[in-house]
């Protein structure tokens, strides 16, 4: 079967084409590659809403609490969740699983989980095509929920239009606790659980520190919110945030700057993903055994694999 041919089944909406399409950018290869040119003219409409924050934050609950009020709202949304604890994928307590399951049965709501199946590049890049294929399939709001750890996460937070960090409660003194590259690339603040105790120092102390933070004038100034997901709570506010940003940065002309910065960003993915898969050829483990030995150097062993694969 040709790849591309999902492509205008799940543009009208059917879901198992979608799946698989999704499936199939999961493992990589030739056959994503013919799935993404042929879903890349069909997509750029959807805004990208990155959901990062620690473990256990809330980000599940909030992205269903989200999704509901998009709903409600008439805005088709697509759910992509890079988190292996997800409870979309199982494993989760029985009211986390109902509040998800709110959202099914509903055509304008996608969920899906990710892996990577060793795809080259990993996560982010299957994550970022699964995200061309739910633009094309004319969602319009597709969130991406994250683990905020490691630079794969901050990579996925940099392909989203707008994101989100969500922290909770009692960090304490310990406002450290928010990674400097996460406060870099936050938009938005949700301060969730705030039926705990100590939401509004945890408020104080964000705001402060955005306080502390370089600004240029007219330049975006992240809003600090709070939330209850399990109760739906502040979903509306984050939703007309997420709003005002978008129109932040269609009036500051930044959508183009950013769509530039993005298309660079892929592009040299795509070189490196190409350029490695073509010279994996034949002579590819001889060479890995001769670098590890020192005989060879790896710069000039990768000069003689571009060179013999044409590149
Ligand atoms: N008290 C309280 N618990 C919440 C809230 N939001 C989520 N939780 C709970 O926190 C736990 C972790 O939520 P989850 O969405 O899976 O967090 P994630 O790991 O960040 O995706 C679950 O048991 C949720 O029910 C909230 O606003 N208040
Ligand atoms: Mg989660």
């Amino acid at each position: 079967m040709d790849p591309s041919s999902l492509i205008p089944r799940l543009q009208d909406g059917d879901r198992r084409a979608l799946a698989r399409a999704i499936t199939i950018v999961e493992t990589g290869g030739p056959p994503a590659r013919a799935l993404l040119a042929a879903a890349y003219p069909h997509a750029g409409a959807a805004h990208l809403v990155g959901i990062t924050g620690p473990p256990g934050a809330g980000k599940s609950t909030l992205v269903t609490a989200l999704a509901q009020e998009w709903r409600r709202r008439g805005v088709r949304v697509g759910i992509i969740a890079v988190d292996p604890t997800s409870p979309y994928s199982g494993g989760a307590v029985l009211g986390d699983r109902i509040r998800m399951q709110a959202l099914g049965g509903d055509p304008g709501v996608f969920i899906r989980s990710m892996a990577s199946r060793g795809r080259l590049g990993g996560l982010a890049r299957a994550t970022a095509d699964a995200a061309v294929l739910l633009d094309a399939a004319r969602f319009q709001v597709v969130l991406i929920e994250t683990v905020g750890a490691g630079q794969g996460e901050v990579d996925i937070a940099r392909a989203a239009r707008t994101t989100v960090v969500v922290e909770v409660p009692g960090m304490g003194d310990d406002v450290q606790s928010i990674k400097a590259g996460m406060l870099e690339v936050a938009d938005l603040f949700v301060v969730n659980k705030a039926d705990r105790e100590g939401a509004d120092k945890t408020v104080r102390q964000l705001r402060a520190m955005l306080h502390l933070a370089p600004h240029a004038p007219g330049a975006w100034e992240p809003p600090v919110l709070t939330a209850v997901a399990t109760a739906g709570q502040g979903a509306d506010a984050i939703v007309d945030a997420v709003a005002r940003h978008a129109a932040h940065l269609e009036a500051r002309g930044v959508a183009g700057a950013h769509a530039h910065a993005a298309a660079e960003r892929e592009l040299a993915a795509a070189v490196q993903e190409l350029a490695l898969e073509r010279a994996r050829g034949p002579a590819w483990e001889d060479l890995v055994a001769r670098v590890a030995a020192r005989e060879r150097d790896p710069y000039g062993a990768a000069e003689e694999l571009l060179r013999a694969a044409g590149i």
